[in-house]
């Protein structure tokens, strides 16, 4: 097998959890196929679905899978290999081969899925699936079931997203092993930009080695890195800046691991040996509100609350500066934090880098009673529910200036009561401070996935002067 597994028992024991939370008609769970990048056969990497790995493990192109929750039988459709596929691919196990080492009896040549679903279709039963992100699957539930591709979407079962998410969002012991993985190469991607970087080099310079750290590791990326001198730009992709001595080089970078489990972690440290005085302080703002989420993390706190203490401590902090004023908690909650802390404090992680997003966002990070915010800074809050054990997440406070919120806020005079607009002046072209970790929630509290990366200030200055040295 050219793909690692877990233990067949594994599979077949997630299948059946989801068989009884679904009592009718049919789950379809979609493979991804391959997908041409600028002609049919040069492809992009290879990603399967995570609900396909999640429920039936195998990590090849053009499988879907059928559960008949009420026969109880699991098919794999998919097609062997012909003469002509070997020649250019080399051999590989059969469907059904592949199909037992999951605990899969069943399966059946690839055309088949349709004349079942249009037979299930015709006998009244439902069809449960996922809502596809792939125009290719799009089409095809489309084709399926006979209806207009745009209303493929608003099809989607939100009995088996809700399903799924309960089953998903509790980590299992062998995936928590296989996350700890995937976090160690990412704190390895970060130590060697670390250790790397040097005043005159291009961001890209930086990147191709963080880069280098995941494909030498035998994973790849979890999402495309960011590395930059311009922190502000939450998702700043572009890395054509020379580095200079004075300026900070924040790096987002994860990897996934050959099992596909995602790390997501940020590191911001400053491309000479040391901080300025400014960048300084700012960061042990971000890392007083880092510090303060994590020992917040256990059970039944829900993450919303975090997020909002994170926003109280970056407060405080810019109050310290004398950038902000009045009352911390009131200016919370009026959402002025937002203007250094734009974004939320984290997101669920797992076999996604933002886990189950394709599944809806409030499904996986929200409840029937508790609905994410429309403030902005805390609308891009991904996670606002009460914690439980077996959750993975991210933490990432962050300070971010960015000169056109600062000027557009100015200008309308916003948030005067709790913002010093004159004093802001010096932090405008101040950049971006995030630092990034992921976490385990466990029975008592939590637990640090991976290994710790250098984050106080002296750490980060020591590993810099080393690098430097
Ligand atoms: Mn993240």
């Amino acid at each position: 097998m050219q793909f690692r597994l877990f233990q067949s028992s594994v599979y077949k024991n997630r299948r059946t959890v989801l068989k009884q939370k679904i009592s009718d008609g049919l789950i379809l769970i979609m493979g991804n196929d391959e997908v041409g990048m600028n002609y049919k056969d040069n492809w992009y990497p290879y990603r399967q679905d995570s609900c396909f790995l999640y429920y039936f493990g195998i990590n090849l192109a053009g499988l879907a899978a059928i559960i008949d929750t009420e026969s109880g039988e699991e098919t794999i459709f998919g097609d062997d290999l012909s003469m002509d596929d070997i020649v250019w691919t080399g051999p590989q196990p059969t469907i059904a081969e592949m199909a037992a080492a999951v605990a899969v009896t069943k399966t059946a040549p690839y055309k088949d899925i349709e004349t079942v679903i249009r037979k299930a279709i015709t006998s009244g039963r439902k069809i449960h699936f996922t809502p596809p992100y792939r125009a290719n699957n799009r089409i095809k539930i489309a084709q399926w079931l006979n209806i207009a591709v745009r209303a493929v979407h608003d099809s989607a079962s939100v009995q088996l997203i809700k399903s799924i998410v309960s089953q998903r969002s509790y980590k299992e012991e062998c995936e928590i092993a296989e996350m700890d993985k995937a976090a160690g190469i990412s704190a390895d991607m970060h130590l060697a930009a670390m250790r790397y970087t040097k005043p005159g080099m291009k961001e890209y310079e930086v990147m191709a080695k963080v880069k280098e750290i995941a494909f030498a590791n035998n994973g790849s990326l979890s999402f495309h890195p960011i590395v930059t001198i311009h922190g502000e730009t939450l998702h700043n992709v572009y890395a054509g800046n020379t580095i200079k001595e004075g300026q900070m080089v924040l790096c987002d970078a994860g990897a996934a691991n050959d099992m596909n489990y995602a790390g997501d972690l940020t590191c911001t440290f400053p491309a000479g040996k040391k901080f300025t005085q400014l960048q300084k302080e700012v960061y042990e703002i971000v890392l007083q509100a880092h510090t303060s989420s994590v020992a917040m993390l256990q059970p039944g706190v829900l993450y919303k609350d975090v997020y909002l203490n994170a926003a109280q401590k970056i407060i405080e902090g810019m109050q310290q500066l004398a950038v902000m004023k009045g009352n911390a908690a009131e200016a919370v909650a009026a959402g002025a934090h937002a203007m250094f802390f734009q974004c939320g404090l984290g997101h669920m992680i797992g076999l996604d880098v933002h886990d189950m997003e394709d599944l809806g966002e409030p499904y996986v990070g929200y409840t029937d009673t508790l609905k994410k915010s429309t403030q902005f800074g805390m609308k891009s809050l991904r996670l606002g529910r009460a914690l439980e054990a077996g959750f993975t997440l991210t933490v990432e406070p962050g300070v971010y200036c960015i000169p056109q919120l600062m000027d557009s806020w100015k200008a309308e005079n916003k948030f005067a009561e709790f913002i010093n607009y004159d004093a802001l002046e010096h932090l405008r072209n101040f950049s971006g401070i995030r630092v990034e970790e992921d976490y385990l929630i466990t029975q008592t509290g939590c637990q640090l996935l991976g290994k710790k990366l250098p984050m106080t200030v002296d750490e980060v200055e020591n590993i810099r002067a080393q690098a430097l040295s």
